[in-house]
């Protein structure tokens, strides 16, 4: 590994929509990303009033007390604190005293120590909203360069060495699109500008994209990874697999890279020590190594096994297609053994698989050692058990169908269907298709036999 391999700013953003991480989780997790060589956390939990909402308005003293601790973490963990405003669902930005007011926040927390701030301006409309703002400006962009200058000045005068980084409101796509070519064009080099890739969730992170994004914005883009974040429509995806699909070389064509993480912060552990893995080795990578170490790390080596057995089915995201990859060899491997082979030996082994699938998901669901990750997994957790429940009364069906013991197979068949009725209740996704499949696959042989 060469030593120039190396993202500058290798962060954790708290960014997404959803219940906040807690203080303790907070404080946990700063020590978690100082451990594993994370350099950056940004505080924006997009659901904490003060920092979006209410940017105007001064922190709780509670709130504000626990800050100053949170800082003091990341002294102790050599972990830079980000101090991140969302001020665009109300700002008027050609307002001075607006802007004076985002600043005496800063304020307040450069006083506490922080040299790093944020100004986000995602999510809101791409259009200026004040009559004022109208007025003043031919367009959204110009607001923005027009503000970040202003903050930026005074930042500056408060000290040489802070450093800012904006979100643009266009963070998606090639960079070449007026808004972002804009704001880029028109900041300097040394304010940083988030970018998530092509998409807001971006399947492949390339060398070739960044440059032309530098190329139409003069910026090297500092990534927001909108992963492991499983919020909104994807909140029904567990984010535990591996990061995959990001350029070795993506280090020296960016300004860094900051991973958005799950609301859960412990389930969002396994995959930010597979990022950790990427940021420190991006050319030696190799994310099935990095998933199992990570595994091992957060599970602890009681459970280990079993929760890989689970993971292995939980793993479907936009960075990843391909769900269930060992059960999906187990189900093919059956239907050639069972119409091929031997029958019996064939139901044998798919019944121990389905009966071993059971085990794991008990021994996880009724005492993990890391108990906090067994809470935040437990739907997902459930809905394993349910099919594997599916998975025994299939097989139950299959033999009993197919060799003319018709009072079993109905009886299995019955089982069978209301396992199937309440694992699709569950909305969390476990198994993706593969499930559904193998079911389908038994009733028709099933209904050929009978
Ligand atoms: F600022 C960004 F770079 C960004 O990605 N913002 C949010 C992010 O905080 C959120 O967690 C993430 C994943 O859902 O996506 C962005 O939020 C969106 C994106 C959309 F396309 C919210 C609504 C959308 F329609």
């Amino acid at each position: 590994m060469s030593e120039v391999a190396r993202f500058a700013i290798r962060g954790v953003i708290e960014g997404f929509y959803g219940t906040p991480w807690t203080h303790a989780e907070r404080l946990d997790m700063i020590h978690f990303l100082g451990r594993h060589a994370y350099n950056t956390y940004f505080y924006s939990p997009k659901d904490d009033l003060y920092l979006r909402e209410k940017w105007m308005e001064k922190h709780p003293e509670v709130a504000e007390r626990e800050i100053d601790e949170l800082i003091r973490q990341t002294v102790k963990d050599k972990v830079q604190f980000v101090y991140c405003l969302s001020p665009g669902l109300s700002m008027e930005y050609s307002n001075q005293d607006h802007t004076d007011l985002l600043l005496r926040k800063y304020r307040m927390m450069y006083d506490k120590g922080v040299r790093f701030f944020a100004l986000l301006f995602d999510d809101i409309p791409m259009h200026l909203l004040h009559a004022a703002d109208t007025a003043r400006y031919d367009h959204l962009a110009a607001a923005h360069v027009d503000v970040t200058m202003r903050v930026w000045s005074e930042l500056k005068s408060w000290s040489q060495s802070i450093k800012l980084a904006i979100c643009p409101t266009q963070y998606n796509g090639l960079g070449k699109e007026p808004y972002v070519q804009y704001v880029g064009m028109h900041l300097p080099e040394g304010i940083a500008l988030f970018w998530t890739g092509r998409f807001v969730c971006s399947p492949f992170l390339t060398d070739g994209d960044a440059q032309r994004f530098q190329k139409y914005t003069n910026h090297k883009p500092l990534y927001w990874d909108n992963y492991p974040v499983n919020d909104l429509a994807m909140a029904n995806e567990l984010h535990i697999g591996p990061l995959r699909h990001r350029d070795p070389d993506l280090w020296s064509h960016s300004e860094g890279y900051v991973a958005n993480a799950m609301s859960r912060p412990e389930c969002s552990k396994i995959p930010l020590i597979t990022t950790a893995a990427y940021l420190r080795d991006p050319l030696g990578y190799d994310p099935q190594t990095a998933w199992e170490e990570a595994v091992n790390e957060v599970v602890g080596e009681k459970d280990a096994a079993a929760f890989m057995r689970f993971a292995d089915n939980v793993q479907s995201s936009f960075l990843n297609e391909i769900e269930s990859p060992r059960m999906m060899e187990a189900l093919l491997k059956f239907r050639f053994q069972f119409l091929q082979g031997d029958r019996q030996e064939a139901v044998a082994q798919l019944q121990s698989l389905f009966v071993e699938m059971e085990e794991a998901a008990e021994q996880l669901l009724q005492g993990m050692t890391n108990q906090k990750l067994a809470l935040e997994c437990r739907p997902w957790l459930e809905k394993y058990r349910h099919w594997a429940k599916v998975g025994q009364s299939a097989v139950g069906l299959v033999e009993a169908g197919t060799s003319g013991r018709l009072t079993q197979a109905a009886f299995h068949l019955l089982k069978l269907k209301q396992w199937l009725k309440r694992t699709e209740k569950l909305p969390q996704k476990v198994c993706g298709q593969v499930m559904n499949l193998f079911v389908d696959a038994v009733m028709q042989e099933v209904r050929k036999a009978t």
